[in-house]
């Protein structure tokens, strides 16, 4: 692997690139948000402001004029004092951007492109462009637009250019997610390992994943874990994992690890003791379904034809256990999608390709899930398509009961 800022140099290349202008591009990072008095909620940068700089500190900006800059937020010293911070060389050697500026220096440059009669600008760091009513959005991409549209006619928004280069991942990029899928193999093993005797509930199994991951490097968890026995793998995000395991029954593992920024998402559903015959039927059509899914996966293969070929096994899974008797019944029993795009965010879109391209990575998860019977199953593994077909890069781990 080479030194991280290789391959951040690498990305903002790409981008200029693509974009063939000599405007100034505005990157925002995402602000530190408060959780609860003198708590930040825990941080996680904006991703494509990540994969231009590998800086994963709150309130930095990146400037792309002539030269590369990097913005460095005002921290007090009684923040220093606190939380520490990211100094001046380490956002260097990070990022492979050597010139790092305040607001005010970055105010002038932008500046002096007005007075030169530059009017446009690109801008980036936004959201996905779906949200939960429930949500609330980090407001730095907001404020900096805001200011950015008081000095400049014309703001374009690049963030589905973002979207679309981030897609197609470079070896660097492989090689964290693999290292990501490596660690958290280990922690799935080492759990199952456990299962039958020593581990009483939910949360055991949510310990010693975490354990595994920080004990082998990882930054942490890629996502809220999820441990769910029985009938809470019918809740798709269940995330207490406070319930006691069953004595004999089935055990839904949704959880990943970190590493360099990027991602695994990985899922089990182990049994413990001795599960039943429909358990055990269930289980076999998710599996026989997920390795016919991969096997889908190559370069060039249009998302639609990849996406009516997966509901169509997938239907071909619930007919064999009785359970599509009406059209409706397919997304009762089966309510998520099958694959979605992974890296440095756990769900990626494919950014806007219409066909598999070599370098992209996603998931595969199908999943069946019977209200009437109590019943959760979903086998979930991380797939690079490759320039001949596919890798399953989680592959390692068994997929078995
Ligand atoms: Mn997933």
């Amino acid at each position: 692997m080479e030194a991280a800022s290789a391959m951040f140099c690498e990305h903002r290349k790409k981008l200029r690139n693509a974009l063939n202008s000599k405007n100034p591009i505005i990157i925002t990072g995402y602000t530190s948000m408060q959780l609860a008095g003198d708590m930040a909620v825990p941080f996680i940068q904006q991703a494509d402001f990540f994969w231009l700089t590998g800086i994963s500190e709150p309130g930095w900006q990146l400037l792309l004029l002539e030269e590369e800059y990097l913005v460095r937020p005002y921290i007090s010293p009684s923040e220093l004092l606190f939380d520490g911070g990211m100094l001046d060389h380490e956002a260097a050697k990070v990022s492979g951007v050597h010139t790092i500026i305040t607001a005010d220096v970055a105010k002038n440059l932008l500046k002096d492109q007005q007075k030169a009669g530059i009017t446009k600008v690109y801008a980036g760091g936004y959201d996905a462009p779906y949200l939960k009513d429930s949500f609330t959005i980090n407001p730095a991409a907001v404020i900096a637009q805001r200011t950015l549209k008081r000095k400049f006619q014309n703001v374009e928004d690049i963030r589905p250019l973002l979207v679309r280069l981030r897609a197609t991942k470079d070896e660097n990029e492989h090689a964290y997610i693999r290292k990501a899928i490596a660690i958290t193999t280990k922690g799935f093993n080492s759990v199952r390992d456990t299962l039958a005797d020593l581990v009483q509930y939910e949360y055991e199994v949510e310990a010693s994943l975490g354990y595994t991951f920080r004990m082998n490097g990882a930054e942490g968890y890629a996502y809220e874990p999820i441990v769910a026995a029985g009938a809470n793998a019918l809740t798709l995000h269940y995330t207490r994992n406070n319930n006691p395991l069953p004595k004999n029954g089935l055990l839904l593992i949704d959880a990943a690890a970190r590493v360099g920024g990027y991602c695994a998402d990985i899922t089990r559903t182990y049994a413990i003791g001795t599960p039943t015959a429909r358990e055990v039927a269930v289980h076999a059509a998710v599996e026989k379904a997920h390795f016919a899914i991969i096997n889908l996966i190559k370069p060039g293969l249009a998302l639609s034809e990849y996406q009516d070929k997966s509901d169509e096994i997938m239907k071909e899974a619930l007919r064999s256990l009785g359970l599509l008797k009406k059209p409706e019944d397919y997304r009762k029993y089966f309510p998520h999608a099958i694959s979605h795009g992974l890296g440095i965010d756990v769900h990626e879109s494919f950014g806007g390709y219409t066909e598999f391209m070599p370098g992209m990575v996603l998931t595969v998860e199908p999943g069946i899930y019977i209200p009437e019977e109590g019943i959760g199953v979903r086998i979930e593994d991380d797939i690079l398509v490759t320039e001949t077909g596919n890798e399953n890069l989680s592959g390692d781990l068994p997929t078995g009961l």
